[in-house]
């Protein structure tokens, strides 16, 4: 009696688990930053967190070798950069942790063909590269749900983009928990709807992207303040003048939820601020407070991407620790299927 009252609380009390993971394809935007890092951050405190560089899904388009491996350094001391703290996070590279190719076969298997061919993601990345639409592209989401599930966590926290991959994962997990017995945690999308989709500074009805081929479109993390004020002063707007959240003001909205989710201000609070101001005044604001919260991560980030010795280590033992996590429940899947597991 006394065990199994114990085993309840445990339960009760174990720690909410998270896993995001982000592709080293290039710097990441503010979109990336205010959509999904930052909140990372903050998540830390409350939960088990594993965050991981996704270099696997970047070889989905071409990428060449040598920039592609000065991208996996530089998005992995991003991640310490913004304030991934090691010693309570669990923070990896993707393909130095071979159990998430070795599942995504598994899954793979039970991910079905047309389930694959609604990705939005697909469409638009195979539309974007026609002349490259591999199977790895196609497979895509089994590897992401590899990444997922092989952790067990109860939340993936990540921009609204991605709730349709995480929405697949689940029914993977969930196929696959009814057929062999439960193996994997039912993970939920956890999408903060503040910032869930920064817009292009060019083209405010689509979303600020690090391939955008037009530079002022988005800031990058690792943009000096003249170009960032630079970039924010092109912004496309309208033709009013009055800073208020409305219809047919995608280019102000943008500027307003940008500012709204670094300064914490609601947008009532911003229209009181900016009243009898025009557009170039709120632009100047913007820019200044998104140079602000930057600052610090360009300035740890500059001292940690010259250091490769300390990436190099951090990066050995957060591989360690993960395949230690991540073979455990492929073990269990394996065993589960009726493989003979030595
Ligand atoms: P690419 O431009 O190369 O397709 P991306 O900029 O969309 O990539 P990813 O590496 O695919 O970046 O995304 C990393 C994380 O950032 C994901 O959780 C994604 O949902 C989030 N994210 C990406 N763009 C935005 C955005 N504009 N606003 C909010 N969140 C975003
Ligand atoms: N597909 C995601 C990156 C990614 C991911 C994951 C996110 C790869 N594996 C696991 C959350 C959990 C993207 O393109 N942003």
């Amino acid at each position: 009696m006394e065990n199994a009252k114990d085993s309840i609380e445990v339960v009760a009390e174990r720690k909410k688990r998270a896993l995001s993971c982000i592709q080293p394809t290039g710097i990441p935007t503010l979109g990336n930053y205010l959509g999904a890092m930052r909140n990372w951050v903050g998540m830390q405190d409350e939960m088990d967190c594993a965050f991981a560089v996704a270099d696997l899904h970047a070889i989905t388009v071409r990428q060449d070798p040598a920039q592609f491996k000065k991208q996996i350094y530089e998005m992995f001391a991003l991640l310490l950069a913004i304030g991934l703290d090691p010693d309570r996070t669990l923070l990896f590279v993707q393909s130095q942790v071979p159990a998430h190719s070795e599942m995504t076969w598994l899954l793979a298997c039970h991910t079905q063909f047309g389930e694959l061919t609604r990705m939005t993601q697909f469409k638009d990345k195979a539309s974007k590269h026609a002349d490259n639409i591999n199977l790895g592209l196609f497979a895509y989401p089994s590897l992401m749900a590899a990444d997922i599930l092989l952790y067990q966590p109860d939340y993936v926290p990540v921009g609204a983009d991605q709730k349709q991959h995480v929405e697949l994962t689940r029914d993977i997990a969930e196929r696959f928990n009814n057929l062999y017995g439960k193996v994997f945690t039912i993970p939920k999308p956890y999408i903060i709807k503040n910032a869930a989709r920064v817009r292009s500074l060019q083209d405010p009805t689509k979303k600020m992207s690090k391939s955008d081929a037009n530079q002022n479109a988005y800031i990058s993390l690792k943009d000096d303040p003249d170009t960032i004020v630079r970039k924010f002063r092109r912004a496309v707007t309208d033709s009013e003048s009055r800073v208020y959240y409305g219809e047919g003001k995608d280019g102000i909205n943008n500027l307003l939820e940008i500012y709204s989710a670094i300064t914490g201000l609601s947008f009532e609070q911003i229209e009181q601020e900016f009243d009898g101001k025009g557009y170039g005044e709120f632009k100047t604001a913007v820019a200044e407070a998104v140079v602000d919260t930057l600052r610090p991560i360009q300035q740890k980030f500059g001292e940690l991407i010259k250091d490769r010795p300390y990436l190099e280590k951090m990066m050995a033992e957060g591989a360690g620790r993960a395949a230690a996590v991540a073979k455990r429940t492929l073990d269990k899947a394996l065993k589960k299927m009726g493989f003979v597991v030595m």
